[in-house]
């Protein structure tokens, strides 16, 4: 009931609907409708409420919901069952017991923080309430499981084409960190359950750092991490942000599962890419080798040149660059 409300004010929004009104329409009393007024101001909602004229949404909190998020929201099936949570473990955690349901291809697992939030190889992703965006995309693709790893491209382009929208000029480093300024402002963590040829579910997690402020960071990851606050002195909308980078994944993900084209995810992950033309260091067969990235293939894969002039393709895995991050991430 208090959805309807809410989106029977939104639709109205600016301007007085009478509780008469909203008492007819759900058939319920003036009481439970004060009530439930009052639960959607403890949500950040900010309604005016005149004894004479009913009740105004003044202005809504940046809730990643669906009813905040719809507006923006242009696609077909990517986001339109958006599952929010105030705070969450991990939402690749909470998007893998979904996806072993009937849950809708494209569903979408939002949560205001995470708690245990899960960076690869088991590190962790610091998620703190409100101030990024921290999702999962449940997707049923009928593909096979070795090209499950350029799901991970495609989110990496779609976040990056979403923020050039906003005129961030943000940098991949392949596979799945997102880079602005040389430091990390959002990372993919792409899972997969499978058998031999069949995909039952892939989960792309991705985590964006919109409103941290430095003093969210402790001091070691102050000096490796980043957000759009902090770079650009702004607060900034995480809806439409969100919303935008669904569509620019749904559009992507449709042309790569639809017509076996990789060609606009790659030509986004190469023109973004800080590693290429960079010498990189990285463990090949378990040794730390140091190579120069030069490309990235049409499968995805990244291309690199060994002193020895030796030329090798990479899967996925841990690359660094020297001067970036040091050596460890
Ligand atoms: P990664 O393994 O490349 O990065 C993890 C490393 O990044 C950590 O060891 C730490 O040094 C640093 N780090 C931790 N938190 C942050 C942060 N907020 N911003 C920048 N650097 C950080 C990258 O893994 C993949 C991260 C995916 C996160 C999403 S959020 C939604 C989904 N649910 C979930 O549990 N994970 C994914």
């Amino acid at each position: 009931m208090k959805d309807k409300i809410l989106s029977m004010l939104k639709e109205k929004e600016n301007e007085f609907v009478s509780g008469q009104k909203i008492s007819e329409v759900f058939g319920v009393s003036r009481a439970a409708i004060w009530k439930y007024i009052n639960k959607l101001k403890e949500d950040g909602y900010v309604i005016e409420s005149l004894s004479r004229n009913g009740y105004k949404l003044v202005s809504s909190p940046d809730l990643l919901i669906t009813q905040e998020i719809e507006k923006y929201l242009d696609t077909k099936y990517i986001g339109r069952n958006i599952v929010h949570f105030p705070s969450l473990n991990s939402t690749n955690t909470k998007a893998k017991e979904l996806a072993s349901t009937d849950i809708a291809n494209g569903t979408v697992v939002i949560s205001e923080e995470q708690t245990s939030g899960r960076g690869r190889f088991g590190r962790q992703w610091i998620s703190p309430k409100f101030k990024g965006i921290w999702m999962s995309i449940i997707l049923k693709p009928d593909m096979d499981p070795t090209n499950a790893s350029n799901i991970t491209l495609i989110g990496a382009a779609a976040v990056t084409e979403a923020l050039a929208e906003l005129g961030v000029e943000a940098k991949i480093k392949w596979p799945n960190d997102i880079i602005l300024n040389n430091k990390k402002l959002g990372g993919i963590l792409t899972e997969m359950s499978s058998e031999l040829n069949l995909i039952n579910y892939i989960i792309i997690g991705i985590g964006i750092n919109v409103n941290i402020s430095s003093e969210d960071f402790s001091k070691e990851l102050e000096e490796i991490a980043t957000s759009l606050k902090i770079q650009t002195g702004e607060e900034l909308s995480r809806k439409e942000l969100l919303a935008n980078i669904l569509g620019h994944f749904e559009r992507l993900y449709e042309e790569y599962i639809n017509e076996n084209n990789l060609n606009s995810t790659l030509e986004v992950c190469k023109k973004s890419s800080i590693l290429l033309g960079k010498e990189i260091q990285l463990y090949c067969k378990g040794v730390l080798v140091t190579a120069k990235a030069v490309d990235i293939d049409e499968e995805g894969l990244l291309i690199i040149e060994h002193k020895d002039g030796r030329i090798e393709k990479i899967i996925s895995g841990e690359v660094s660059m020297h001067g970036l991050y040091g050596y460890k991430q």
